[in-house]
């Protein structure tokens, strides 16, 4: 890592394959990011049993993940790329973060709110101080910047919250992170319901495209997406489906709206559905070629790991060890 450059963490949970919405609200914009800064990005596993997983699916798709952040253009031997299980120093500085975090602040956590409801037979603690480990992954690093879609934005605020309280008592500890939230795609919302996000656990496959689907399944997803009953694509807030499509065709060619409505003016629905669709087909191409090429790579894969674990240990250990001083716990004797 070069220390003339700012730093930047983020993460996604290994909860099934990656969607269009993590891709252009993410993804797609860390690989943007990897020559002007230090950047981090973890497989956030520990949050993700935050919800029942099966232990061989979730260990298949948790590598997946990995070699999905890898196809999409995050080359490993620039960034870190890790799981976060792997660095014990995430869950120790959690728990000691939790001591610093209020449960009021933790209540009004809409994510909370809304996957209590989805999993109302298993609101567990987890869930509850789930903010509480995303700011441990992020303090842990000095980060600055910490690129997330919008849906994330909370999570960041309260992680600033509970760095500042931090260190008003011990002094600058922390690096107090901002937010980076890209425009485009900054919010992908689910094709069957657009009032949601699209979201990658969501049990109605036909709500979400995967970044790995085949170009016959995303075509048939498109063409069944929730438009309205007027045939006019234009952007507009009583327009959500239409809106919702219009703004990943606009992130998958670079156009702007403006260039969008114009050259839709005098389609239909279907046209341009099938469109979006094709659009959509044609930017994923070269990353599901990339992914199945990594499934044949396995020793390639087993080194990145423990490489970049190895890398992420060291620059965690730095932050944790100065918190346990900080805090006044009993040093060990060697
Ligand atoms: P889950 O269904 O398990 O909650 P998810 O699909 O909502 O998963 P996360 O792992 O929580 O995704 O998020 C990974 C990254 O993708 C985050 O930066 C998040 O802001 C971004 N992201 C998730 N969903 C969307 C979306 N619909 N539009 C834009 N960005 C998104
Ligand atoms: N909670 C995030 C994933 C995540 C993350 C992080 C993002 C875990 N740790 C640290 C940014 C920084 C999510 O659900 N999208």
């Amino acid at each position: 890592m070069s220390e003339d450059k700012k730093i930047i963490f983020s993460g996604i949970q290994p909860s099934g394959f990656v969607t269009l919405g993590n891709y252009l609200g993410a993804l797609n914009n860390w690989t943007k990011l990897q020559d002007e800064y230090n950047c981090l990005y973890c497989i956030a596993d520990l949050h993700t049993i935050t919800v029942r997983q099966e232990p061989a699916k979730f260990r298949k798709t948790a590598r997946e993940l990995l070699m999905q952040y890898i196809a999409v253009g995050l080359d490993p031997e620039i960034n870190i790329m890790y799981y976060q299980s792997h660095v014990h120093q995430h869950a120790e500085l959690s728990w000691i973060l939790s001591c610093f975090t209020y449960m009021g602040e933790l209540q009004r956590m809409t994510q909370f709110k809304e996957k209590s409801q989805k999993h109302s037979d298993n609101i567990n603690a987890g869930l509850f101080t789930y903010p509480v480990l995303m700011a441990s992954d992020i303090l842990l690093y000095q980060t600055d910047l910490v690129p997330v879609g919008e849906d994330q934005r909370q999570h960041l605020e309260i992680t600033r919250e509970i760095a500042n309280r931090f260190n008003k008592l011990y002094g600058d500890v922390f690096k107090i992170p901002e937010a980076y939230i890209g425009k485009v795609g900054a919010r992908v919302m689910a094709l069957q319901d657009p009032a949601k996000k699209m979201s990658k656990s969501d049990e109605n496959k036909n709500n979400t495209i995967a970044i790995m689907d085949s170009p016959d399944v995303i075509m048939s997803k498109f063409k069944k997406a929730v438009t309205d009953s007027e045939n006019e694509v234009r952007m507009s807030e009583d327009k959500p489906g239409v809106s919702n499509l219009l703004n990943i065709y606009c992130a998958v060619t670079g156009y702007t709206v403006e260039q969008a409505e114009k050259e839709f003016s005098s389609s239909g629905y279907g046209d341009f559905k099938k469109a979006v669709g094709e659009a959509v087909v044609a930017k994923l191409e070269p990353i599901q070629k990339k992914f199945h090429d990594l499934e044949n790579n396995k020793d390639y894969i087993d080194s990145i790991i423990k490489n970049n674990t190895e890398r992420a240990s060291y620059l965690a250990e730095r932050t944790l060890s100065k918190v346990k001083k900080k805090i006044g716990f009993t040093p060990k004797v060697r």
